[in-house]
């Protein structure tokens, strides 16, 4: 029982406390700048304790963006490359499998493949890609394409999404990323990224991947040219699919990074616009069991803080990322576990090596590249 909270806060602290779902207008109190950050965090914990204990996770995992060329032209992306731009570039079959041996040489149990939506490539690339790299490594887990990818791969097959995501599973797909959600709400949407893959889209994409057994994740993008009644709209999409489905394991939210980007006239949202945002989505996202502070882009400090404001999850080791670097992310490129099992100990949770689909880690301390699947994780 949390006694001391702004008064504001108190109906909102006795529905968390008794596990009652919070208003969409609850949502958008809770982004008020009188509304004491340090309560929010306080009553995001309950829920996270509630789902996670004191745990927090990381994994093993890598990154590959196979090209950035693309078709679109968000003006969020610093990464994105026209074809004929000298940074624009397309991995060959063998660099992506030599990406693939590196990060099962170093332990890997993920890799995570989103890029640009080349034009001169088809489907048969996409679909390519996944079946050689589990082909060669077949319990490197494939978290790949987003719904934006999917929803590109419709327009080029005109096949149903159903039937692109089982060609996926066949090929080896293990479970799909949260990216290309952005803002759902169009008064925002379609001035950042018109002419991509729409909410209604989004949400069916993933809708199917949950009916076909697929987990995926969820993200939204903030701190751009939205406001908070936008911001807890999207979440309220996601939690509503999520009641349909069950099937969004992680939701993570994505500070926007401004650097090389269209909209490099905005500010990057403070680290207490990052630990608010962390906090409300755990508040409002009853249903999803984990919320997910990617340090890369949040930054390791407020990375580790997120882990007392509703976050159990810091993401992976990580190498080869190149979407928050190239928008101006100062965070290392790896981390060791060394140093990530120490970050999430210096925040006084218990470190736990998760896989992809969230269950525990078992490694030989012999022989640390080697690993084995656990029980699931958490405590609900
Ligand atoms: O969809 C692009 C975002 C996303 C910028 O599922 C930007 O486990 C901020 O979705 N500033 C891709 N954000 C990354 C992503 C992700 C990351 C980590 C883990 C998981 C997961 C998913 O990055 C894009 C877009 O929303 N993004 N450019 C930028 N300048």
């Amino acid at each position: 029982m949390i006694s001391t909270v702004h008064p504001r806060l108190r109906p909102i602290r006795d529905k968390v406390e008794a596990g009652e779902r919070l208003s969409l207008d609850d949502g958008v109190l809770m982004y008020e700048n009188d509304i004491p950050l340090h309560d929010l965090g306080a009553l995001a914990n309950i829920v996270r304790e509630r789902w996670n204990g004191s745990f927090g996770y990381y994994n093993i995992n890598t990154h590959l963006n196979p090209t950035n060329v693309c078709v679109y032209r968000c003006t969020f992306c610093a990464f994105r490359s026209d074809l004929r731009d000298p940074k624009g570039y397309v991995m060959s079959d063998e660099q992506i499998l030599a990406r693939a041996q590196e990060a099962v040489d170093n332990g890997c149990t993920e890799m995570h493949v989103v890029g640009g939506l080349h034009h001169q490539k088809g489907y048969d690339w996409y679909v390519n890609l996944v079946r050689i790299v589990h082909q060669a490594h077949p319990q490197l887990h494939l978290k790949a394409w987003t719904g934006v990818e999917i929803n590109w791969f419709e327009f080029l097959t005109k096949k149903p999404v159903k039937e692109i995501l089982q060609d996926l599973i066949d090929a080896g797909l293990g479970s799909m990323p949260g990216g290309g959600a952005e803002i759902f709400h169009p008064e925002v949407r379609d001035k950042i990224c018109e002419h991509k893959s729409d909410a209604r889209n989004w949400l069916h994409i993933h809708r199917t991947a949950h009916e076909l057994g697929l987990k995926t994740n969820c993200t939204m993008l903030y701190g751009h040219i939205e406001n908070a009644w936008h911001r807890i709209d999207h979440l309220n999409r996601l939690r509503e699919l999520q009641d349909e489905t069950g099937g969004f394991q992680t939701f993570i939210p994505l500070a926007f990074h401004p650097e090389n980007t269209g909209l490099s006239h905005i500010q990057k949202p403070s680290a207490l616009m990052d630990l608010r945002t962390m906090a409300i989505s755990r508040l409002m996202l009853d249903n999803i069991p984990h919320i997910k502070a990617y340090w890369i882009m949040l930054g390791i400090g407020t990375a580790q803080a997120a882990l007392a404001y509703g976050a159990d999850d810091l993401d992976g080791t990580v190498r080869h990322e190149l979407i928050y670097h190239d928008a101006g992310a100062v965070t290392p490129e790896i981390l060791s576990v060394e140093d990530i099992r120490r970050l999430i100990e210096e925040a006084g949770r218990q470190p736990v090596e998760r896989d992809t689909l969230y269950h525990r880690v078992e490694r030989d301390p012999a022989n640390p590249t080697q690993w084995s699947v656990g029980e699931p994780v958490g405590v609900a």
